[in-house]
C-alpha cells in the first residue's frame, strides 16, 4: 500500500473516531430556555390590515391602524394559556418597523398611530413576569438599501436598537427568507456579522434559524417535531434558508450532529401567521392544540405557538377559548404526578459500562388509573438515551408496553386508552453514554 493511502486511510480511522466520541453540550442559555418549553409567537404589521400573507413593502404606513391595541391584553392571555413568552415580529419582510428606527421611514412613527409596539410589549411582558422576544426578518421589500451592502450596515443598527432599548431580548427569531428588494436585488446577509453583534450585546440571548447557532427550525410549520429528536445537528456546509439540510433532518437531528442545536417548532393556531376576520371560526380547537403540544414538546422541542393580534390590536375571543381549553388539557399532565410516593427500584446504570441496558422500576401499593407517561432526560451532561421501552403491570401482569428512541427535554407518551396499574418499569436500551433520567411521572 502507498503511503499517501495509509496516511488517508489512518486519517479515517481517527475522524471517525472523533465524530464518535462527540458530545455536545447545551450551554446555560440552552438549559434554561428547555424549561420554557411553551411560549407564543405574534404576527402583527400591515398585513394585519390588508390581509396579506406577504407584504410587498408597497403598502401605505396609515393601514397600520389598531383601535385598542393593549399589549397588557396579549400578557394576559399568554399567562393564562400557561405560556412563558412572546416573540413579535419587530420587523417582517415588509419593512414596516413595530419601532421608531432611526434606520427606516417605513415604520409606526409614519404611519400616524405613533406609539412604539416594542415599548409596550416589553414593558408589559416584564410586568406579567413573561420572557421578551423578536422576529427581526432580513428579507426586506421596503427598504431601499436592500440589496447593497449598505443594507448590512442599517440591519446591524436595528439591531443594535432593538437590544439596547428594548432588552434583555431572551429569543432572536431569524427568518431564512432571502427575495427581492424593491430595486429588483438580492441581499447578501453578512450573518457572521450580525450574530457576533447579537452575542456581544446579549451573549444570553437564545439565536433561532434554520441552523441555529442555539435553536434550529423543525422543518415544518405544521405542529411536529420527528418521533425521533436529537438535539444535535451538523451545521457544516449548510446555510440558512435555500441550503438549509432537509426538513426531515432538521425534524430529527443528527445522531452524531457536531453542535447542540435543539428544535423548535413554530405553528399557528390559524391558517396563516397573521389574523384575518374571515378566519375567525378557523381557530384551531383545544384538542387540535392539544396534540401539536403533545407531538412538539412532548417529544423534547420547544413549541412556539402563533397567536396573531387582531386589527382591534387585542387577541380575539375565540383564540382565548381554544387557549385555555388547551391550558386545562396540559394541566392535566403537569399537575398530575400518580406515581410520586412510589418505590423506586433501578437496576444501573452502571458508570463502568454506561451502554449496558438499565432499568427504573416503580412500584405502588394500589392501582392507580394511568392514561399517560412522561420522562425527562437531565440534559447537562448531553442527550445520550437511543432507545426504551416503557412497560405497565398491573399486579405483576403486563397491560401496556411501548418501544419509543429518544427522550430528551421530555417525552409524553398517551396511551390509546387508560389503564390501571400498579408498576411502571423504564428499560434503557440504547444509550450514547451514562443515561441520566430527571423523572418519570404518569398522568
Ligand atoms: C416564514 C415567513 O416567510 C412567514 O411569513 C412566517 O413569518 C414564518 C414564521 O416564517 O419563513
Amino acid at each position: 500500500m502507498r503511503k499517501s493511502t495509509i496516511a488517508f486511510l489512518l486519517l479515517l480511522f481517527f475522524t471517525n473516531i472523533q465524530a464518535q466520541n462527540r458530545n455536545p453540550l447545551p450551554t446555560n442559555a440552552q438549559l434554561k430556555w428547555h424549561k420554557n418549553n411553551y411560549y407564543f409567537f405574534m404576527h402583527f404589521g400591515p398585513n394585519t390590515f390588508t390581509g396579506k400573507e406577504w407584504g410587498d413593502g408597497k403598502e401605505k404606513t396609515e393601514v397600520f391602524n389598531p383601535t385598542q391595541l393593549n399589549t397588557d391584553q396579549w400578557c394576559k392571555v399568554a399567562k393564562e394559556s400557561g405560556a412563558k413568552g412572546i416573540i413579535i415580529t419587530a420587523k417582517h419582510h415588509d419593512g414596516f418597523c413595530l419601532w421608531p428606527s432611526k434606520y427606516s421611514t417605513h415604520t409606526v412613527r409614519e404611519s400616524g398611530f405613533n406609539r412604539d409596539i416594542l415599548a409596550e410589549l416589553s414593558a408589559s411582558c416584564k410586568k406579567a413576569g413573561l420572557l421578551f422576544g423578536v422576529y427581526l426578518s432580513p428579507w426586506d421589500r421596503n427598504h431601499p438599501d436592500y440589496g447593497t451592502e449598505k443594507y448590512n450596515d442599517v440591519f446591524v443598527n436595528m439591531l443594535q436598537e432593538i437590544f439596547q432599548q428594548y432588552g434583555p431580548i431572551w429569543e432572536l427569531w431569524w427568518d431564512g427568507a432571502n427575495g427581492e428588494g424593491p430595486n429588483g436585488k438580492l441581499q447578501v446577509y453578512d450573518w457572521k456579522r450580525y450574530e457576533q453583534l447579537v452575542r456581544k450585546l446579549s451573549p444570553q440571548t437564545i439565536i433561532f434559524s434554520d441552523i441555529g447557532p442555539d435553536a434550529r427550525w423543525v422543518g415544518n410549520e405544521s405542529g411536529y417535531a420527528g418521533k425521533t429528536n436529537w438535539n444535535l445537528l451538523d451545521t457544516a456546509g449548510f446555510k440558512r434558508g435555500h441550503g438549509a439540510p432537509s426538513q426531515d433532518t432538521l425534524g430529527t437531528g443528527n445522531y452524531k450532529g457536531a453542535s447542540y442545536i435543539p428544535a423548535e417548532v413554530d405553528v399557528s393556531i390559524r391558517p396563516g401567521w397573521f389574523h384575518r376576520n374571515g378566519e375567525n371560526e378557523k381557530v384551531k380547537t383545544a384538542d387540535q392544540l392539544f396534540k401539536i403540544y403533545l407531538e412538539s414538546v412532548g417529544r423534547g422541542a420547544n413549541l412556539l405557538l402563533n397567536v396573531p393580534p387582531d386589527a382591534r390590536g387585542l387577541i380575539h375571543e375565540n383564540d382565548i377559548i381554544a387557549l385555555k381549553g388547551l391550558k386545562a388539557k396540559i394541566e392535566q399532565i403537569e399537575l398530575k404526578d400518580l406515581f410520586k410516593n412510589a418505590a423506586l427500584n433501578e437496576a444501573g446504570p452502571d458508570k463502568n459500562n454506561p451502554k449496558k441496558t438499565s432499568t427504573w422500576y416503580y412500584m405502588l401499593k394500589a392501582p392507580a388509573v394511568i392514561r399517560g407517561i412522561v420522562l425527562e432526560e437531565d440534559l447537562k451532561y448531553g442527550q445520550k438515551i437511543a432507545s426504551a421501552t416503557i412497560s405497565l403491570s398491573l399486579n405483576g401482569e403486563q397491560v401496556y408496553q411501548e418501544a419509543i428512541t429518544t427522550i430528551g427535554n421530555k417525552r409524553i407518551i398517551l396511551l390509546p386508552n387508560s389503564v390501571q396499574a400498579t408498576e411502571l418499569s423504564i428499560v434503557i436500551n440504547e444509550a450514547k453514554g451514562l443515561p441520566i433520567l430527571k423523572r418519570a411521572k404518569a398522568f
